[in-house]
């Protein structure tokens, strides 16, 4: 997939389990951003391992991984200008007490590891992020 107008997000059990995927969808389109791909699924231990392999010697890595394995998650990729940059403003600061009014986490998040939803930090991470999700025939 090309980088620098996409991004990837997940929103995460709590935010599934709370009944919010309509409102952080709608959030996310009014946003300006258009879905490329999506998808309701639940990573298994070893997925969720992968996926946050940069945090592996983190304090809070086994807090996490349990955390993203606890219930369906819905994936998907984002396309914008700007998409990593603007998606991260969108989301607001990763501990929701820190995030700004009007944020996708101070709306939706209960705490910093249940923090409502993902963002791609980066184009690479992006790209990378996206296709651990998505194979080019579900991607529009
Ligand atoms: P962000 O998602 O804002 O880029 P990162 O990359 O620093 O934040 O952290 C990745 C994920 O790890 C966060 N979204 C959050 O769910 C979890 N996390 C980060 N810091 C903590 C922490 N101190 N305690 C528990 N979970 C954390």
């Amino acid at each position: 997939m090309s980088a620098t107008n996409r991004t990837f997000t997940m929103i995460k059990p709590d935010a599934v389990a709370n009944g919010h995927i309509g409102a952080i969808l709608n959030h996310i389109n009014q946003a300006g951003f258009r879905i490329v791909a999506l998808k309701l699924t639940r990573l298994s231990l070893a997925e969720a391992s992968e996926f946050y392999g940069i945090h592996r010697e983190r304090s809070f890595f086994g807090e996490l991984v349990e955390y993203m394995t606890s219930g369906p998650i819905v994936a998907a990729i984002l396309e914008k200008d700007h998409a990593v940059a603007d998606f991260r403003t969108v989301i607001g600061a990763t501990d929701p007490a820190k995030a700004e009014e009007g944020t996708i986490r101070r709306l939706y998040a209960q705490s910093i590891a249940a923090n409502a939803v993902h963002g791609s930090d980066s184009d690479e991470n992006a790209a990378i992020e996206g296709a651990f999700f998505f194979g080019g025939r579900e991607q529009f």
